[in-house]
């Protein structure tokens, strides 16, 4: 009997010296470095650096409070498939589409300075970033005087929040929202906690295209079908992408969306579940998010997923539209999926075919 007692009080020492772990780490990182993982938590860090693959980042020049961007409005050309057409003629900034994106830190003021080299008036909105009135860019409205061929406007606003924001023209935008003219502007928060930082954060434009032919410029309103030929992340096509994106084992990703075509996108990511983390601009709370494989962008819409990289291999990041990963509705390598598709690569695993980059049609 006093045997079962001393055994009964030692399983209850033993209940306790893991159940009080338990209850301080919430039990989920109640491993050997759970308390390492709580106190990184409650440290702050810089955030990580956006990229967007294929395009610039523009973080401009910084005097005191102020950052000021400089942007040239025109027409360029620009690669976006490898097939069946290659070049064409589009609008954008600083000779790219999307236009770079624009990086600034919480409660800075940033100024865009904005010339006009394109054919006709122009003015820029800045979609979610909360500029006041007389800066919103909509042309006859908010802004009465476009800017005019050849001349240049200055906008000038604080950023009050962090967060995923874009901008794009206003003025006849059925032309010149579809030709290219759009971009990411992103607003860093100053520190994150060290539990919330993520190893990659990608940005992707979602665009779309209807070349006549090639070198010829981009035509705003597609023929025939009503579909846009020509699918794009951040101006290129999969094929035309150059290379996969690497990432490692154990890498938290973020992938900033913005959806800057004239419709719906339902983007899909192979091999991991993801969690939406923010949408239009706005934080979604911890607890309000779930699993899910296939997020759909309405146009105008942008909402940043976020994916634990735990299945090495070759993952395809893709719209699930059909029509949107084909180029002109062929096909590229083997049959692989082209238009717009990404893929995500795994250091170490084995190398995505290079013929899928080489692809002619
Ligand atoms: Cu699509």
């Amino acid at each position: 009997m006093k045997r079962f007692l001393l055994l009964g009080s030692l399983l209850a020492a033993i209940a306790v010296a893991v159940a009080v772990p338990l209850a301080v780490t919430g039990g989920r990182d109640a491993s050997a470095n759970g308390g390492k993982h709580r106190r990184q938590s409650q440290r702050m860090v810089r955030p990580t650096m956006p990229r967007t693959p294929s395009v610039k980042s523009l973080h401009g020049g910084r005097k005191g409070n102020v950052r000021t961007f400089r942007l040239t409005a025109s027409q360029f050309t620009q690669k976006i498939a490898n097939f069946p057409i290659k070049t064409v003629q589009v609008w954008g900034y600083n000779r790219s589409t999307p236009g770079p994106t624009l990086v600034a830190n919480r409660g800075e003021r940033i100024r865009v300075v904005i010339r006009n080299k394109l054919p006709e008036p122009t003015t820029i909105h800045f979609h979610g970033a909360g500029a006041p009135n007389r800066d919103d860019g909509v042309a006859g409205i908010s802004q009465p005087n476009p800017i005019g061929v050849g001349k240049r406007h200055v906008y000038s606003f604080i950023v009050h929040r962090a967060g995923t924001f874009a901008y794009h023209a206003h003025t006849d935008s059925a032309v010149q929202e579809l030709r290219g003219l759009d971009g990411f502007l992103i607003v860093q928060p100053r520190r994150v906690p060290a539990s919330q930082k993520v190893d990659e954060d990608y940005a992707m434009v979602l665009q779309q295209f209807a070349p006549p032919a090639e070198g010829a410029l981009v035509a705003p309103f597609p023929p025939g079908t009503g579909d846009f030929p020509f699918s794009t992340i951040n101006g290129k096509t999969g094929d035309a992408s150059g290379g996969p994106l690497t990432i490692h084992k154990g890498d938290r990703v973020r992938i900033r969306l913005y959806n800057a075509s004239n419709l719906s996108h339902s983007m899909h990511l192979h091999g991991m579940p993801f969690e939406e983390v923010s949408k239009n601009g706005y934080a979604i709370p911890r607890e309000s998010r779930s699993k899910e494989t296939t997020v759909n962008l309405a146009p105008g819409e942008f909402i940043d997923i976020e994916f634990n990289a735990s299945n090495p291999g070759n993952w395809i990041f893709h719209c699930h539209v059909p029509h949107h990963t084909s180029n002109k509705m062929m096909d590229g390598y083997h049959g692989a999926p082209v238009g717009m598709t990404r893929i995500f690569h795994y250091a170490g695993y084995r190398p995505v075919p290079p013929g899928y980059f080489r692809y002619g049609g």
